[in-house]
Order: structure tokens, then C-alpha cells, then sequence
């Protein structure tokens, strides 16, 4: 199949070349060809924003070089619902992957419900959706969706079964547990490695390097590249173990929050964290650090790849994470709360065309990857995607109109982990200026982000009635919107903009 996709567009180009015509020549499918980019998708698993400072190869290669969104957010702040929304361009109510395990979340809830059958593969994937014909090489390392590789009681059983729309699967079997031993299927043959020889990070890199080597020239790619890095149980090889001994826990004000009489129960019920555990959080901490280190050098050779190969002009890179993570914000750890640092996560993005050195301030979601990438392709989205393309914002000169509101939302399910149990299920609406916050207990928290960046001091109690049915309003049409729904209003009129 390659072989032939290869031939064509080889010959393809072989027409221009001898018509005297370039590959950029407008108005023409053939054209738009040669121009589709290469697409380098970098998601990692619970990195925070705040981490970024840590992995100088990713500053220097992605953020200098490229656009760096300093307020990018994640619709809900838990591994699975995210990476749904970021293969589908949907809010989780939209979805409807509500936690990491079965039956109501999990990559179980994905299958079952057939959700597969569209993703940003498939669109991808499908050479109906090209003018020439030629379709992406699509190829998926690393991390897919929690459970993938267990089955619908939790217990290991690694698969075979690569999803529609991927021509290469290199996937992670299972959770990232403590076993020296791991599993990949590769394109339907379970392989299995050992840590001890080779670090899953470093394999995937290998694993992407290779492949972006072999197939240059060819038809362009989508590679889905997530490694497991940073999350607990964070492994680092150990070339990294002797770095960042000494390195700070970060205390922004909200750390460890002494007065948490104004926030809701489930968060009033936390005592505040001890010596002890600052300095377990302090050693988790730092072996997140030293688990990044791979990922950066991971960046650096894929960019030296890019570059020997002449691909790295056609080739957008986008580097973010599944979801941030609390280390003792709120007397937090963990995720799925709806306060900065879990729903935050980094954004990086370089390639043809896309400034330099330059940062956007606009709310970008997970939600909108998706139809970003169909953007950069030349194909259009199906209706049910919630996101939009944050091309846009890619320009030198960005629109000034963009969404001005967006929904991070929460439901817990009685199989789920306890700290995602812990949390009532809520709605919490986020503007440039507030955090509006209403739980299924009657609760409601409100912040004043311009004041209290931080979210310490919940003033809904002292805010005027027309300010909470406003915020009210406002969140009742996101947490009903659908990009489907004739009768409903669509996400992207509900964030305004
Ligand atoms: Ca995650
Ligand atoms: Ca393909
Ligand atoms: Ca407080």
C-alpha cells in the first residue's frame, strides 16, 4: 500500500517538475499535495506547564522556535476523558469517557461506544478525504487510552487489536506499574522488553526515529507519540539519577493552603499536608524531573532526525500533556480537581509558517488538537468536534476574536481510583476573569483570577446576584453544548468569541 501511495505522489511531482510548475502553485489539489505537512503529535502524561523549565532541548528546539500558548487547558483534568477529547476534538459530555476504567470511562467506554470509527486517524487515514488521494501514514507509539492491554476487570491481558485508522501501532499493554518487564504491541505482535535494558521512553524515541528516517520522502505522517513520562511511578534511566538532587518543590501561594474554610467539603475534609509527605512529594517531584530528561533528549533526536532527512520545513511539532498534576496546591496531589494546575498543561507548537519566539495569551483546549490537525491537513472535521483549529492563532497578526470562555468538567464513578472519588462531580465555567464553580452537593466556588490567580479566597458568597447568574447562565449553556445537536447551541457559540 505504501509502495504504490509513494509511487504516486513521486509521480505526481514528476508531472510538475516537468510541466515547469511549482509545488506551491495555488488553487490546485495536486499542489496542495506536496504542501500537506508532516505532523509530530508530542503528548506526555501529567506534565505540568511549570516543568517545561526543566527541559532545555524542548525551550530551546520548540518554544524559541516556535509558539508557546501559556494558557492552555485540558476540558477535564484526567488521563482518559483527555486523551478521548484530544483523538475525537470533543468535551467529555460530548464523548462521554468519564474516568479511566470501565464501565463508565476507560479505553472500554471508547470501544464500546464505538468511537473509534471517527478519530483524527481515521480523518486522517482516509484517502476519500483528499483530493490526490493520498492519505496520511499514520502511526500511534506509546501511551493509547487507560485499560488498553487489561481487560474489563482490570487484570493484564495484553492485545493484538490495533483501532481503525492506524497504519503503524507501537502501543503501551497495561497501566505503568513497577515490573522490570513491559509490553508493546507492535502492529498486532506482542514484544516484550525489560527497563533494565531499555528504558520505554528511550524505546519510543528509537521507535519514532526510525520510523521518521525510513519512511522520508514519502507520503506525510501523523505520528501520535506518547510516552508515559512523567507519571508516577516517574522511571528514569540511569544516566539522569544524579540530576536535580537538590531541586525545589515549587510553593506558589495556594501550596498547602492554611485557610480552607472557605472551600467545599470534600477539600475541607484534607488536613493540611505534614513534613513527611512535602518530602515524599519532594522526591516524586524530583523524579518527574528526572523521568523528563528523556523526553527531552527524545525531542532533540527527532529534531536531528526531521533535519538529516530534509522533512523538518513540512513538519508541524506540537508538544503538550494529557493533563497537569497538584503538587500540594490546596493540600492536593493527584488531578481531576478543577483549581490551575491539573486542568493547566504546557503548549508548544513549531512549523511552517508558525512565529518564533512568540507567545499567545487566547484559551487553547485539548479539545481543539484535533481540529488543528485536520486543519494543517486539508480536511475538514466532522460536525460532532466541539474544538477549533488553532491555526488562527498561528498567524503573525491573530484574530482579535477568540472563545472567551471554556467548561472543565467532573464525574466520579464508584470503580474509580479514590482520589477521583473524592471529588463531587462538577461543572466550572473559566473566563479571563473568573472560576465559577458549581458541584452536584449545591456548592459553588467563584474566584476573581485578576486578584487571586491562585484560587485561595472563594468570594461567591459576597458576589452580587447578577454576577452569579451571569457565570450561571454561562455555564449551563457550555455543559449542555454539542457540536451535533440542532437544537442545542454548538461549543463554539456557548465559549463566544
Ligand atoms: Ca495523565
Ligand atoms: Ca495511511
Ligand atoms: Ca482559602
Amino acid at each position: 500500500m505504501k509502495v504504490h501511495k509513494r509511487f504516486v505522489l513521486f509521480a505526481l511531482l514528476a508531472v510538475f517538475t516537468g510541466l515547469g510548475l511549482t509545488t506551491s502553485a495555488p488553487h490546485s489539489g495536486l499542489a496542495q499535495t506536496a504542501a500537506k505537512p508532516n505532523i509530530l503529535f508530542i503528548l506526555a502524561d501529567d506534565l505540568r506547564a511549570s516543568d517545561l523549565k526543566y527541559m532545555p532541548r524542548t525551550q530551546n528546539l520548540l518554544n524559541d522556535r516556535g509558539t508557546e500558548f501559556t494558557k492552555a487547558w485540558v476540558t477535564r483534568s484526567l488521563c482518559c476523558p483527555s486523551r478521548a477529547s484530544t483523538l475525537r476534538g470533543q468535551y467529555t459530555h460530548n464523548h462521554r469517557v468519564w474516568v479511566n476504567v470501565p464501565p463508565s470511562g476507560g479505553f472500554w467506554k471508547f470501544y464500546d461506544r464505538g468511537l473509534e470509527s471517527s478519530t483524527i486517524a481515521t480523518w486522517l487515514d482516509d484517502p476519500d478525504n483528499f483530493a490526490d488521494r493520498v492519505d496520511y501514514d499514520t502511526i500511534l507509539i506509546g501511551k493509547y487510552l487507560n485499560r488498553y492491554g487489561l481487560n474489563r476487570a482490570g487484570g493484564y491481558a495484553p492485545t493484538t487489536y490495533v483501532p481503525p485508522g492506524w497504519d503503524h501501532w507501537h502501543a503501551w499493554e497495561g497501566d505503568y506499574y513497577s515490573a522490570d518487564t513491559y509490553d508493546i504491541n507492535q502492529n498486532g505482535r506482542i514484544v516484550r522488553y525489560r527497563r533494565s535494558q531499555i528504558h520505554d521512553t528511550d524505546l519510543h524515541a528509537r521507535t519514532a526515529e526510525n520510523f521518521i528516517r525510513r519512511t522520508a520522502g514519502g507520503a506525510p505522517f501523523f505520528m501520535h507519540l506518547s510516552p508515559n513520562a512523567p507519571h508516577s511511578p516517574s522511571y528514569y534511566p540511569r544516566r539522569h539519577a544524579g540530576m536535580f538532587k537538590n531541586t525545589p518543590l515549587p510553593r506558589p501561594s495556594s501550596f498547602n493552603e492554611h485557610d480552607v474554610s472557605d472551600k467545599p467539603r470534600w477539600l475541607r475534609r484534607k488536613s493540611k499536608l505534614s513534613s513527611g509527605q512535602i518530602s515524599s512529594m519532594t522526591t516524586y517531584y524530583r523524579n518527574r524531573l528526572r523521568s523528563l530528561q528523556s523526553v527531552d533528549e527524545m525531542v532533540g533526536r527527532l529534531i536531528d532526525a526531521l533535519r538529516d532527512t530534509g522533512e523538518l520545513s513540512r513538519t508541524h511539532i506540537v508538544f503538550t500533556s494529557d493533563n497537569g498534576i497538584y503538587l500540594g496546591e490546596h493540600r492536593l496531589q493527584n488531578k481531576a480537581a478543577g483549581y490551575n494546575a491539573a486542568p493547566r498543561v504546557p503548549l508548544l507548537i513549531r512549523g511552517p509558517g508558525v512565529p518564533e519566539g512568540v507567545n499567545r495569551s487566547q484559551m487553547a483546549l485539548n479539545n481543539d488538537l484535533a481540529p488543528t490537525f485536520a486543519s494543517w491537513a486539508g480536511v475538514r472535521p466532522p460536525r460532532f468536534v466541539d474544538g477549533r483549529s488553532l491555526r488562527p492563532l498561528l498567524n503573525a497578526s491573530p484574530p482579535k476574536r477568540w472563545r472567551n470562555a471554556f467548561l472543565v468538567e467532573h464525574r466520579r464513578s464508584p470503580e474509580e481510583y479514590s482520589y477521583v472519588r473524592a471529588i463531587p462531580a462538577y461543572n466550572s465555567l473559566r473566563t479571563s476573569r473568573y472560576s465559577y464553580t458549581e458541584y452536584a452537593t449545591g456548592e459553588r466556588e467563584l474566584y476573581r483570577l485578576e486578584r487571586d490567580p491562585y484560587e485561595r479566597h472563594n468570594v461567591y458568597k459576597s458576589a452580587s446576584s447578577r454576577l452569579i447568574s451571569n457565570l450561571h447562565a454561562r455555564l449551563a449553556a457550555l455543559k449542555r453544548c454539542s457540536g451535533t445537536g440542532q437544537t442545542r447551541t454548538s461549543c463554539e457559540e456557548a465559549e463566544g468569541g
